[in-house]
């Protein structure tokens, strides 16, 4: 830009871009609003074939068992509902890199690739082995996103975080010693409000949270199905109970934001 003098002012630098610029954009409109329609949907809705493969408490998870090339790609879907803490502060946990190993534990090295705004982030992670398959890596973008209430619903907004694999120049796949996963999960959180019943302010005693968690790992190369399975359902029902446990013992003081 030309001031009147005829000096040049440089633009201000943006910190991080706006994501609706990014030539992903595109990919990342279409996943999150595919994603959250497929999340909505109870287990009876979204097709046959769903087995309850794990329960506690309110912790339901469902797994469907499909191939794709003799690799297993098992659709996982889970719901839980946990007191305390809200759709917010779930989905801020689970996007933002800071608190990824604290919860992550299958996590074996995290790097943020590229910040495309405050709310999309580019990731690339290397995951721990699973004996006798290659250790895995996983390149992806994380998107995480306030929905508007399309029910007209009392209560606050929805909250979701999509994670969708996609391809980087800089982190070619098959090149070093990590076997390329190709991932798309959806989180999805709801709170619920009971309105505390003398017309006091809402506490942490009055919230709880619906959360949805949809998974499909393809595996990317060989590994034994048995193996996998086996490791799935070790690991799905671990994770849920030890991240929600980590966004309770993180927020427990604090005050709810939703
Ligand atoms: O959704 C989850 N985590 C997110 C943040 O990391 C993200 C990552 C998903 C990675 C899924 C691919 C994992 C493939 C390798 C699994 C290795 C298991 C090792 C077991 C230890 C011996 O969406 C939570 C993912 C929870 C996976 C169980």
């Amino acid at each position: 830009e030309k001031l009147m003098n005829g000096t040049l002012v440089p633009p201000t630098p943006e910190p991080v871009s706006p994501a609706s610029s990014h030539p992903l954009w595109p990919d990342i409109e279409r996943k999150v609003a595919s994603q959250v329609s497929m999340a909505k949907l109870g287990v009876g809705e979204c097709g046959a074939g769903w087995q309850l493969f794990a329960e506690d408490g309110e912790m339901k998870m469902y797994r469907r068992e499909e191939e794709v090339d003799g690799l297993v790609v098992d659709p996982l879907k889970a719901v839980h509902v946990v007191k305390g803490i809200t759709g917010f502060e779930v989905c801020h946990h689970f996007f933002s890199p800071q608190y990824r190993y604290d919860w992550e534990t299958t996590l074996e090295h995290m790097v943020v690739v590229e910040t495309i705004s405050e709310d999309t982030i580019l990731f690339q992670q290397t995951h721990k082995r699973i004996w006798p398959a290659s250790q895995r890596d996983a390149v992806f973008w994380s998107h995480m996103r306030r929905l508007p209430d399309d029910q007209d619903r009392e209560g606050p907004d929805l909250w979701t975080v999509v994670n969708q694999s996609t391809e980087l120049p800089q982190y070619p796949a098959n090149t070093g010693k990590c076997v390329r996963v190709y991932l798309t999960v959806c989180l999805l959180c709801q709170t619920l409000v009971n309105p505390p019943k003398n017309g006091g302010p809402v506490t942490r005693d009055d919230i709880s949270c619906k959360i949805t968690y949809c998974s499909v790992v393809n595996p990317g190369g060989w590994a034994p199905a048995s193996v996998l399975r086996a490791v799935y359902k070790r690991e799905y029902p671990k994770f849920l109970k030890r991240f929600t446990a980590y966004v309770m013992s993180k927020t427990k003081d604090k005050p709810i934001r939703f």
